[in-house]
């Protein structure tokens, strides 16, 4: 889901968080869009959202944040989820070598149900756990740069990297739209085409049937 629509915000894009049970997606969330956390928090049942209107290159853009169970018993249905995603922020646990492990399976669920341009950082969840590590850095570096996605450790309890992650998904999202939209632009201008002009950042549509990215 990447709109242009009228003053609220420029752009409107949708971000969806992955990654396996208990490894502090709804508190990477939470922390990003209230600076809350929650030592006890509950799985994930169903999908929530929330947003949060940041700047990006001068431009106002709309993050909507979507959190869902890693559990797959508690979540909802897959399709609908990655609908419209323009990024996702895929989390593992550096305490949990499973969490790692469990990485390329949630590509592949990105690959099958997600559109092939969707922007993907991986994020290596508690580094405040550092005693307790069992993902090293290199490791999960070395994954990332093998299946090209950006990657940063990050700490929704004490609020490191946090912000960073979901800003670089936003500027890398932001890039590619402009590019389209330059790329668009110049085609218009040769073929002589006099106005209105629509940018396809994918060949997803939202539940009304808009196209994912419109751009004038
Ligand atoms: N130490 C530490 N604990 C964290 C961090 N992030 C989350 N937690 C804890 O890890 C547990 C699970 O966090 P959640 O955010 O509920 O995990 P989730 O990925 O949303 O789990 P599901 O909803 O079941 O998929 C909770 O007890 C959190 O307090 C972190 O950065 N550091
Ligand atoms: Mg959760």
């Amino acid at each position: 889901m990447a709109y242009k629509i009228d003053n609220e915000y420029d752009y409107l894009f949708k971000i969806v968080l992955i990654g396996d049970s208990g490894v502090g997606k709804s508190n990477i969330l939470s922390r990003f869009t209230r600076n809350e956390f929650c030592l006890e928090s509950k799985s994930t049942i169903g999908v929530e959202f929330a947003t949060r209107t940041l700047q990006v290159e001068g431009k106002t853009v709309k993050a909507q944040i979507w959190d869902t169970a890693g559990q797959e018993r508690y979540r909802a249905i897959t399709s609908a989820y990655y609908r419209g995603a323009v990024g996702a922020l895929l989390v593992f646990d550096i305490t949990k070598r499973q969490t790692f492990e469990n990485v390329l399976r949630w590509l592949r669920e990105l690959r099958d149900h997600a559109d092939s341009n969707i922007v993907i950082m991986l994020a290596g969840n508690k580094s405040d756990l550092n005693h307790l590590r069992s993902v090293s850095t290199e490791d999960a570096e070395s994954l990332a740069e093998k299946e090209r996605l950006s990657f940063l450790e990050t700490s929704a309890l004490e609020a490191l990297n946090v912000e960073k992650a979901f800003q670089t998904i936003l500027f890398d999202i932001y890039h590619i739209i402009s590019k389209k939209a330059l790329a668009a632009q110049e085609a218009t201008s040769t073929t002589g085409v006099p106005h209105g002009t629509t940018i396809n950042v994918s060949n997803i549509s939202d539940n009304s049937g808009n196209r994912s990215c419109c751009s004038n």
